[in-house]
C-alpha cells in the first residue's frame, strides 16, 4: 500500500499521535514549552517518520485535515497538562505552507484555544522562512492577524530558507530558531560560530529571541549561554516524550 493511501486513513483509525520535545531557558534553567512533533504508528509499516509523510501530506492537501488536529491536540495536551498541576507552558505546533496559505486558519487557531479553553500566549506558531517567503505582503498580513490572536510565533529553521534581511524586520515574530546544522558544527567550524553568534545579535537587535535547536553536548549548551542565546533544545536535555513522560520529567526536575 502507497504511504499516500494509508495517510488517508491515519486520523480516523487513531494511528497518529504527538509528542513533546522540551525547550529550556538558559539563564533560569526552566523548561519555556515544547514543541510538538508528529508520530505514525502504522500497523503493518510500523513508526513513519514525517519526513517521509509531511511532504506526501502537503501535496496531497491531507495536512490540513492533519495540521487542523495537531493544533486542536497540542491546545487541548497543554491545558491538560495545567489542569493536572503543571506550571503552564507554552505548545508550539509546526505549520506547512499549505495550511499557512489557507485562508480558515485564522479562525482554525481561534477555535482550537477556544475550544480547548488554552489562553492564547501558551500557544506558538512556528513557521519557516520558505513558507513566509513565498508571498511576502500576504505573509506580513497572515502573520499580524494570528499575532492579534495573542499567540506567540517562531521562525524555524533559520538560516537554511530564502528569507531575505530585508523583509525580517517586517514580521511580527517572537523567536528566531537557529537551525540545529548550525548548532551541530558550530564547535568544530569558527565560521558556522560566526553566523550563530551574528544571528543571536541579529535577532536580539530586531527584538526576538532566539532558540537553538538540535543541541545535544554539554559543551554546546555552554557556547550558547556563553553568547547569550536564551532558549534551547536538544537531545543534550530530552528527546521528544509522551505526555506522561513529559510531566514525568517536570515533577521531578
Ligand atoms: O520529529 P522529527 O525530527 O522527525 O520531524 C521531522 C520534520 O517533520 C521536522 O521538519 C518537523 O518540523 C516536521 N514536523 C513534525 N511534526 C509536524 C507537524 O505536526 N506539522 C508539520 N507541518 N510538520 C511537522
Ligand atoms: O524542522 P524542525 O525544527 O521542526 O524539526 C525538529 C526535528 O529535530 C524533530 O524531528 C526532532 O525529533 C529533531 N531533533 C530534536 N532535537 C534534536 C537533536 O538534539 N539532534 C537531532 N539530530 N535531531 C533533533
Ligand atoms: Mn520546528
Ligand atoms: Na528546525
Amino acid at each position: 500500500a502507497s504511504i499516500e493511501a494509508e495517510l488517508r486513513h491515519a486520523l480516523a483509525r487513531n494511528e497518529l499521535s504527538l509528542v513533546y520535545q522540551p525547550k529550556l531557558d538558559l539563564r533560569s534553567g526552566a523548561v519555556t514549552g515544547v514543541e510538538a512533533l508528529l508520530r505514525w504508528q502504522h500497523p503493518t509499516l510500523g513508526a513513519v517518520s514525517p519526513a517521509r509523510f509531511i511532504g506526501v501530506a502537503e501535496e496531497t492537501g491531507m495536512i490540513v485535515a492533519i495540521g487542523r488536529w495537531v493544533l486542536r491536540m497540542a491546545c487541548t495536551q497543554a491545558v491538560a497538562w495545567q489542569q493536572a498541576g503543571l506550571p503552564p507552558l507554552r505548545v508550539a505546533v509546526n505549520l506547512s505552507a499549505r495550511q499557512f496559505r489557507d485562508q480558515a486558519l485564522l479562525e482554525e487557531v481561534r477555535a482550537a484555544l477556544h475550544d480547548s479553553g488554552l489562553a492564547a500566549q501558551y500557544l506558538e506558531l512556528e513557521l519557516t522562512e520558505s513558507l513566509m517567503m513565498h508571498n511576502v505582503d500576504e505573509a506580513v498580513a497572515a502573520i499580524e492577524n494570528l499575532k492579534q490572536l495573542g499567540i506567540a510565533l517562531s521562525i524555524d529553521d533559520f538560516g537554511t530558507g530564502y528569507s531575505s534581511l530585508a523583509y525580517l524586520k517586517q514580521f511580527p515574530v517572537d523567536y528566531l530558531k537557529i537551525d540545529q546544522s548550525f548548532t551541530r558544527d558550530m564547535l568544530d567550524e569558527p565560521r558556522v560560530a560566526a553566523i550563530v553568534r551574528s544571528v543571536i545579535a541579529l535577532g536580539h537587535s530586531l527584538g526576538f529571541k532566539v532558540i537553538a535547536e538540535g543541541v545535544e553536548t554539554a559543551s554546546q549548551l555552554d557556547y550558547l549561554r556563553g553568547n547569550d542565546c536564551d532558549e534551547i533544545q536538544g537531545y543534550y536535555f530530552s528527546r521528544p516524550l509522551t505526555p506522561d513522560a513529559f510531566a514525568d520529567l517536570l515533577r521531578s526536575s
